[in-house]
């Protein structure tokens, strides 16, 4: 590793020099975010799973320190994110009402304090209205960027806190899925899995507490044919947090060997490997398309200089490049088209899926409500219900995400397929063939998973949010329609009719309640499918403006190399050999970052 910042941090910054130089504004731009991306190396890994399955527990002994409260009754209720910080500190976020994650609060809170704020005990139902706790602390496993993120259990009760997971999911780099080694796989943890695999596929499974459960291999054996049942491709990591602890305090070898905890280590290393590898080669790309960028004009206006009674060559070069632009802004309308009418069948899929969901709980509902006391299943039903909502919600949300992601990638092709015949002409013939540039051009901005899951994590807070407030208003509507003073003035009333009015009761009672859940669910699929277009619509100008930005890069090159040209058609002979030596002086100065760009991609980690 390079002795002051990531590598190729100066490789970017000497690129910036060189941009600033050619005056190129809105190369500027893209490479600042490069340089943002490089000095943020955070890899994040979601520890996830059912209620009290040892996700907290696990994540003390993988940074062995007790950042995360542990209990066999009260429950984590807010999550955590753990990463690399010279000396302890923390804080508790909190976001403004309403608002993305772009606006939120960040107040430090002494280290001892953090449970109170985590914990189910000090922050029932999270009353305080807390995003997340934030902890950094000085331990080597966090050292390169890694970022362990504590959650709460999904499924059972909280069918809340499984589509916030799902929602935070596409921000991960990978997930570990923690299940106890008490019993096999679940079904609900078998659809959460292959939920999780579609939103981030970097996934894998750990088995905890083998320490207590002596029938741990069977039960390893048994998720393994779960896991190629249901076709998930993932790791199974059988380990004891206990053990490891243990381990650590008696600096034990072999008890670490037992507790599993070194294939997880490994695991680790490996995605933030596997992450810094993908920056790396993400920030090559950035360096080959600007210096692309900066290389067009001055190569045109090389060959013009060289070739000044070529009059015919120049006239060529300048009208290849004006068809070019032209064929550019043609095109440009195609990628548009392609992105907006994506959109528009998205928006109107996913509302229709929602819809159609919505409408299968509905019934399901209403005949359960048809043949008994909604007094006596109500609490039941209500539970019932918020882990329906939770399910439909969620499958949409996952099916939205998919889908968006597909869409990035086809107005990438399209874009590319437009753009990329642009550049590759005028290259320094290092890249082996323009068919391999064409779709580095704009690919990995699409299938940049920080991107897509930019656009997407917004919809965490709201879908778990409207569902939150969908079931608060419902048990409001609960509790005025069973009102223990309407029950007792029901008594009072005469005796006589007492019989009859107990059919009917019944009767009207479901009715009442059939009409109370149409007018919940009515109310949560508004609610979800407003908050689903405003999110695609958010997707949409996002994608819309990044290619916008990039197509503006393209057009602008292309008027800087016909300037190029023609500027060259008018140099002064004395003066034409002192210009040819500083375009070859700035060309190879561009040559040589690229050259140093191409290292990157060829260094397999020197960060270990
Ligand atoms: N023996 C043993 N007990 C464990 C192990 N891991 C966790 N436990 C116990 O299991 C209980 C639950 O552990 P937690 O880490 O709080 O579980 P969790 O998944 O974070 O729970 P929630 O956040 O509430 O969903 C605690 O009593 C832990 O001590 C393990 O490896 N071995
Ligand atoms: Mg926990």
């Amino acid at each position: 590793m390079s002795a002051v910042g990531p590598p190729g941090l100066d490789v970017v910054d000497r690129l910036i020099s060189l941009t600033k130089a050619g005056d190129r504004s809105d190369l500027l731009q893209r490479l600042a975010h490069t340089r943002q991306r490089l000095l943020d190396p955070a890899v994040r890994v979601l520890v996830v799973g059912e209620f009290k399955q040892g996700k907290s527990l696990l994540i003390n002994a993988l940074v062995d320190a007790p950042v995360c409260p542990v209990d066999d009754d009260i429950a984590t209720a807010l999550p955590t994110e753990i990463s690399y910080a010279k000396s302890p500190i923390a804080w508790l976020v909190r976001g403004m009402d309403g608002a993305g994650d772009a606006e939120t609060t960040r107040v430090q809170v002494p280290l001892d304090e953090l449970a109170s704020h985590v914990s189910e005990a000090g922050n029932p139902a999270n009353r305080q209205n807390l995003l997340r706790a934030e902890v950094a602390i000085p331990r080597q496993i966090l050292a390169d960027g890694l970022v362990l993120v504590d959650t709460t259990g999904v499924g059972g009760l909280s069918s809340v806190h499984t589509t916030s997971t799902l929602a935070a999911l596409p921000t991960a780099d990978a997930v570990l899925l923690v299940s106890d080694a008490s019993q096999e796989y679940s079904e609900p943890e078998i659809d959460f899995l292959r939920q999780a695999m579609k939103l981030c596929p970097n996934v894998a499974c750990v088995l905890s507490k083998i320490d207590l459960y002596p029938q741990w291999r069977r039960i390893a054996e048994l998720d393994r044919v779960h896991l190629a049942g249901a076709n998930v491709e993932a790791d199974l990591l059988p380990v004891s947090s206990t053990l490891r602890l243990h381990a650590m305090r008696a600096d034990d070898k072999q008890l670490d060997d037992e507790s599993g905890f070194p294939p997880l280590v490994r695991y680790l290393r490996n995605a933030v490997a596997q992450a810094d590898r993908l920056s790396r080669r993400s920030v090559a790309h950035d360096v080959f398309t600007v210096t692309d960028h900066l290389a067009v004009s001055l190569r045109a206006e090389l060959q013009a200089q060289c070739n000044p009674e070529g009059g015919t060559v120049l006239m060529a070069e300048l009208e290849a490049a004006q068809s070019r632009a032209e064929n550019l802004q043609r095109r440009t309308s195609r990628w548009q088209q392609t992105l907006s009418d994506g959109m528009t069948d998205l928006t109107a899929d996913i509302e229709f899926d929602l819809r159609d969901r919505m409408r299968q709980v509905v019934r399901t509902g209403e005949a359960a409500l048809e043949q008994a006391d909604p007094h006596a299943i109500w609490e039941q039903f209500t539970e019932w219900l918020g882990q329906q909502l939770a399910a439909a919600t969620s499958d949409n949300f996952v099916w939205a995400n998919q889908r968006a992601q597909a869409i990035a990638q086809q107005v990438a092709v399209h874009f590319a397929e437009d753009g990329g015949e642009l550049l590759p002409e005028l290259r320094l013939g290092d890249t082996p063939s323009t068919l391999n540039a064409v779709p580095e051009l704009a690919a990995p901005h699409a299938d940049d998973p920080k991107l897509v899951g930019k656009l997407l994590t917004g919809m965490r807070g709201s879908y778990g949010g409207v569902i939150m407030f969908g079931m608060l208003t419902m048990l409001a509507g609960a509790a005025s329609m069973f009102n223990p003073v309407s029950l007792v003035a029901g008594l009072v009333l005469g005796s006589k009719t007492l019989r009859d009015d107990k059919h009917s009761r019944l009767k009207r009672q479901q009715a009442e309640a059939q009409m109370l859940l149409r007018r919940q669910i009515d109310d949560v699929t508004f609610h979800v499918s407003k908050e689903c277009r405003d999110r695609l619509r958010q997707v949409q100008r996002l994608l819309r403006d990044h290619f916008s930005e990039v197509a503006t890069e393209l057009q602008r090159s292309l008027t800087e190399s016909i300037q190029a040209a023609q500027k060259a058609a008018h140099t002064e002979d004395s003066q034409r050999q002192q210009r040819i030596s500083r375009l070859k002086a700035e060309l190879a100065q561009i040559d040589a970052v690229r050259q140093d760009a191409r290292a990157l991609l060829a260094a397999p980690g020197d960060r270990s």
